[in-house]
């Protein structure tokens, strides 16, 4: 029973025993990540004031020019987690492979392995747009107190032990499940503290929002096309309205709250659409399934994929069952 203004801090110690590996380490680590947020939360807020936008030079793994606020982010939560010797280690969008924690020690006596994307949609940072950062956790496969190894990172999306996301958005929030359903913890940045805002987030069952970018309309496969004719088809509750930010975990949030779906499908373009399986499609669609909705590649369910590299690109549909299941249908009908 979520009490009323009860803190983060607050719901952690309420629920931690709930929680089937009460090691306490996992609340650690996402106090880590609540303390990152807030880090880089200062900085996104001010980015139009200082000299931080604009590509930082370099361009990452997936070629795509890193805005400081990228690299910055990456370091801050990386550090915060690292400072705070909780993971055994880390794999980031940012970082060509995966980072050993502890090296040095010969105990590597973590047991969590991070997944994160630290500022997904950063491409809208120049605009005001609102961005976030995404995050999976997984506990090592591999055997504790040896360094950690790739496999503990190429696990199916059902071995999530917690998944969520920050959005930096008109007000900062942070998102997050640990399999025992989905909560919405709003930062009030005067006391710098989190407020369960969102307890129990649940995605309507139907929604009339879809979002996908339609300037790619002509590469896609027919069935999205269909699909996306069907929403815009003049017939009971539709047409739909068309809502697309350009940045996933805006897309997300505002279709769980609202009811929705958003779909970044495979197209003549991109072989295996744009998103990367690991750190975006597997946490989100963690929340989404325990958020009452549902998350595909259009035929498979996202978190039963069998990864192959860090960072694979999946197609993906999220968001309302209904909706999911009715672009699914749209995709088997067109084979
Ligand atoms: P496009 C941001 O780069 C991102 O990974 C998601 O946050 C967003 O939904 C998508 O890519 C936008 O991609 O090709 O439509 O600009």
């Amino acid at each position: 029973m979520s009490q009323r203004n009860q803190t983060l801090g607050e719901f952690i110690i309420e629920n931690q025993a709930s929680f089937k590996y009460t090691s306490g380490e996992l609340s650690r680590l996402i106090n880590s990540i609540r303390l990152a947020a807030k880090v880089v939360n200062h900085e996104v807020n001010k980015a139009g004031l200082v000299d931080i936008l604009g590509a930082a030079g370099d361009t990452n793994i997936q070629g795509e020019d890193q805005q400081k606020l990228d690299v910055y982010a990456n370091e801050k939560f990386i550090q915060t987690m690292t400072n705070r010797n909780i993971v055994c280690g880390i794999a980031s969008e940012e970082e060509d492979d995966f980072i050993t924690i502890n090296s040095q020690d010969e105990n590597h006596q973590n047991k969590y392995v991070v997944l994160i994307d630290p500022l997904d949609g950063s491409s809208n940072i120049d605009v005001n747009v609102s961005v976030g950062t995404i995050f999976s956790v997984f506990r090592r496969v591999t055997p504790v107190g040896s360094p950690v190894q790739m496999e503990d990172f190429l696990q199916k999306g059902i071995n999530q032990v917690a998944a969520g996301y920050i959005i930096y958005g008109t007000s900062t929030m942070l998102v997050y499940t640990t399999g025992d359903g989905v909560n919405g913890f709003t930062l009030n940045p005067a006391i710098g503290s989190y407020y369960l805002s969102h307890p129990n987030m649940q995605f309507p069952e139907d929604g009339r929002i879809y979002s996908v970018n339609e300037g790619n309309y002509i590469h896609f496969p027919q069935g999205i096309k269909d699909y996306i004719k069907y929403c815009q088809k003049e017939e009971g509750d539709r047409p739909y309205t068309s809502r697309y930010i350009g940045s996933l975990v805006s897309d997300f949030h505002r279709n769980m709250i609202k009811g929705g779906i958003y779909m970044y499908p495979k197209s003549s373009k991109a072989s295996n659409g744009k998103l990367r399986l690991l750190y975006e499609c597997n946490p989100m669609a963690f929340l989404a399934e325990q958020a009452n909705g549902k998350a595909s590649d259009g035929f498979n369910r996202i978190l039963e994929i069998e990864p192959t590299e860090l960072h694979q690109r999946v197609p993906f549909i999220c968001g309302s069952k209904n909706m999911v299941e009715k672009a699914e249908e749209f995709m088997r009908n067109s084979q």
